[in-house]
């Protein structure tokens, strides 16, 4: 099957073809740390900022070795017994009640090194391939994950982020992920699964008896997996002490809402301090058209001056 996507300059530039053809085919593909070039001392200072904010967030201590260092319990929940039951028959009850991850949200507003990741050359170049040129920010959220049986349970919780929109999809992404692994991503780690080639099937979520066709995306720390907002992924349970830490830079084409208020929360302050401010001010949506804020964003019309002038 040949694409409707379109090879940009900027892939050619960045020597980049053959990511963005294992996209087209796949669905996904890693882009290591040697060819995304953001640089693993950055890497590292991330680490340690999401590390820090785990603790402030959490009360608990963390680290990569060992994972959180006491034990955590989440807010109880209230289910509905009805929903309750679908969980249960889901298989999912363990992974509602006892997670072993939790997100920490809205990155890019508490350190430039968080939009200098999203500005990161390649993983943008690959997200506009996507997305014919009009890729945006969603949102930037960190998974901290460790050890725990369950995980997503047995269905690895496999779904296509882009469920909210409505099919038939076509070959353009109206939503994208780029998932920096800051820690090795590893099958008994805890790695992404997706399902290659499931982008082209069109449907939010694949029938229970396709996630025999799930395989690891095993990488590098520092490496870029770069998805399709139609692509069947979720992850495999972290069999091994310590942390898996997956930083998630999730775009949407323009015509699509985000999942942060990023334009609505990015300041001037924000987009001058960061690799490339044009760069990051356009991928914000800062110089969209909509949604306008002004009360008015469309020119009035007023009297005419000389008909005034005679009239009074
Ligand atoms: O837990 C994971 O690695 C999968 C996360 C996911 O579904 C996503 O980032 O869209
Ligand atoms: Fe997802």
């Amino acid at each position: 099957m040949t694409s409707e996507l379109q090879i940009t300059p900027e892939i050619e530039e960045l020597g980049l073809e053959e990511y963005a053809r294992e996209l087209d085919r796949d669905g996904l593909t890693i882009v290591p740390p040697e060819v995304n070039a953001f640089g693993l001392d950055r890497i590292d200072r991330i680490v340690e900022r999401i590390l820090e904010r785990a603790h402030e967030m959490t009360g608990v201590r963390f680290t990569l070795d060992e994972g959180p260092l006491e034990e955590l319990e989440f807010p109880e929940r209230e289910i509905p017994p009805e929903i309750r039951e679908q969980i249960e028959a889901a298989g999912l009850l363990e992974a509602v009640q006892n997670p072993t991850q939790f997100l920490i949200q809205k990155l890019t507003q508490l350190d430039r090194l968080f939009r200098d990741l999203a500005l990161n050359p390649a993983a943008l170049a690959l997200q506009n391939y996507l997305m014919a040129g009009q890729t945006r920010l969603s949102s930037a959220n960190c998974f901290v994950k460790w050890k725990g049986d369950f995980g997503y349970g047995p269905q690895l919780g496999l779904h296509a982020d882009q469920g909210a929109t409505p099919t038939p999809w076509g070959a353009v992404a109206h939503t994208a992920n780029s998932t920096w692994c800051l820690t090795d991503y590893t099958l008994a780690g805890g790695a992404l699964a997706y399902v290659p080639g499931s982008h082209r099937e069109g449907m939010p979520a694949p029938p229970p008896e396709r996630v025999k066709d799930a395989v690891p995306a095993e990488a590098p720390k520092g490496s870029v997996i770069v998805w399709h907002g139609a692509t069947w992924h979720g992850a495999f349970p972290r069999k091994e002490e310590g942390l898996r830490l997956g930083l998630a830079v999730y775009h949407r084409h323009a015509a699509t809402l985000p999942q942060e208020d990023v334009p609505g929360h990015t300041t001037e302050e924000m987009v001058r301090d960061c690799d490339n401010p044009d760069v990051y001010r356009v991928i914000a949506g800062l110089t969209d058209k909509f949604p306008y804020r002004e009360t008015q964003s469309e020119i009035v019309p007023h009297a005419r001056q000389a008909a005034a002038a005679a009239g009074g």
